[in-house]
């Protein structure tokens, strides 16, 4: 039998380390999804060592309180008790793992260019402690091409080879933060590896932790596919609010044309057409495709498109308001406006890209005196000045109450009650019959 040669054994090693889970699995970012990560390989019984730049991060971590909703308190402090999750803002920790799987943001700058400085310096830190027989799994959502184009150069700089030496992947992350039913445990996990050998440790190492692994051939494969899922997602939005402006002119009631489009059992997928697209995946993701498809020759005139009617969205609810205003005799200019939910969607605290800081902005250029109620978002900066979020009651005063975000907490019956005129983004009173109502 011929002696197994060096690469061989690395990867024999490997492997053993991950079936046997003695690996030790390193998760650089501990944010929405990497600690939610971090738990669920600490509770396959891995030994997790979380890394992030943040000092307080890794310090709330390891006195066991969650500062992450996915994640309980009462999850993480039996883990970080067992010494099975800890976590250190020190990269030189690197040099004590097998595995690293990197979910640190991928923002986009102000020009709509991807901005991939925490990738870079992520990976600066792991190549400076780099050694052989480590797995590197890329999570951070971003263009096609960035893990074999921008992470492998900085590792292979060391010498070593990839699929050889060590190994490299791309897994999207699928973190819908807040979703009741489908957490990090049970959403189906895409992973594509520079080579075969990459994509098969990768596949090994997520069955550990994971219900359902689906491997694909390439790391540009696996890139890809997110950046499907979130375009797809994005376009779709960009056509209900197209289609809310074609009925808007029509005279034509929207939300009832797709809730009875919604009754057909196949071939259609309801969205909704609503202020604008906020968060920090859906208004962001398509442009880290446009971007590489741009140097690729291609348009994405879709995502183009889509992002231009997106962005229309907070115009259109400034003008709803100003004409139902005009309607009331009375101009914007002077007016008590008061905006109810200033989070970027539904029953969360997120204010990230979230379309109410928009129409607030429009509204205050336009002259108005504004107020917010929002009760997971107590207090927000508009052009510098803080605002503290006040109590729903307060819309009564109002001349024109908006509601951009549809908290399940709001007493909507309350509302229509009390305020003298409402305009509404997301057909939170579709219940209701008032002529002091405007819809979208
Ligand atoms: N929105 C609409 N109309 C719709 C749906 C959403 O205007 O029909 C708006 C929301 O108000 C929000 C924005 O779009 O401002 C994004 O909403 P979202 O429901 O897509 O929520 P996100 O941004 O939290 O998206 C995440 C994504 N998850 C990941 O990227 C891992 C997305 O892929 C999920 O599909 C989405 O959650 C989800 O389904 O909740």
């Amino acid at each position: 039998m011929p002696e197994a040669t060096a690469a061989e054994t690395t990867a024999k090693t490997l492997e053993q380390k991950i079936r046997a889970r003695t690996a030790r699995a390193g998760i650089v970012g501990l944010g929405y999804v990497g600690l939610p990560l971090a738990v669920e390989f600490a509770r396959a019984g891995f030994t997790v060592t979380g890394i992030d730049v943040s000092e307080e991060k890794a310090r709330r971590v390891n006195t066991g309180k969650s500062y992450v909703g996915d994640v309980p308190t009462a999850t993480l402090a039996p883990l970080v008790k067992d010494g099975k999750l800890r976590a250190t803002a020190d990269f030189s920790a690197v040099a004590e793992l097998d595995t690293i799987n990197i979910c640190v943001p991928t923002p986009l700058r102000k020009t709509k260019d991807p901005d991939m400085s925490f990738i870079v310096s992520a990976c600066q830190e792991i190549a400076r402690h780099f050694h052989p027989g480590t797995l590197v799994i890329l999570e951070s959502t971003t263009y096609p091409g960035t893990t074999d184009e921008v992470v492998l150069p900085m590792l292979t700089q060391s010498g070593l080879e990839v699929g050889r030496d060590f190994f490299l992947c791309f897994s999207p992350e699928r973190v819908d933060p807040g979703n009741p039913k489908y957490q990090t445990a049970n959403i189906p996990k895409v992973v594509g590896g520079v080579t075969p050998a990459c994509t098969e440790m990768g596949r090994l190492f997520y069955s550990q932790a994971l219900q359902t692994v689906v491997p694909v051939s390439s790391t540009q494969v696996a890139e890809m596919v997110k950046l499907l899922e979130n375009t797809f997602r994005m376009i779709n939005i960009g056509l209900a609010n197209e289609i809310a402006l074609m009925c808007d002119r029509m005279g034509i009631n929207v939300w009832e044309v797709i809730d009875a489009a919604a009754t057909k059992p196949f071939g259609f997928m309801p969205f909704y057409p609503g202020p604008g697209l906020g968060g920090h995946c859906i208004p962001i993701d398509p442009f880290y495709l446009s971007w590489k498809t741009k140097q690729a020759g291609i348009e994405a005139r879709f995502i183009e498109l889509a992002g231009y009617i997106n962005g229309q969205m907070p115009h259109f609810v400034a003008d709803k308001v100003q004409a139902a205003l005009n309607d009331a005799g009375k101009p914007v200019k002077g007016s008590r406006i008061h905006v109810m939910g200033v989070a970027y969607k539904r029953d969360i605290e997120d204010l990230r890209e979230s379309p109410a800081l928009d129409i607030l902005l429009l509204l205050k250029r336009r002259g108005a005196t504004l107020a917010y109620s929002d009760p997971h978002v107590p207090r927000l900066h508009l052009d510098g000045i803080e605002m503290q979020s006040a109590p729903e009651s307060a819309a009564a005063d109002a001349d024109c109450v908006v509601i951009v975000t549809d908290h399940s907490a709001f007493d909507y019956a309350g509302l229509v009650e009390r305020a003298a005129l409402i305009v509404d983004s997301r057909n939170a009173l579709k219940k209701f019959r008032s002529p002091k109502i405007v819809r979208l």
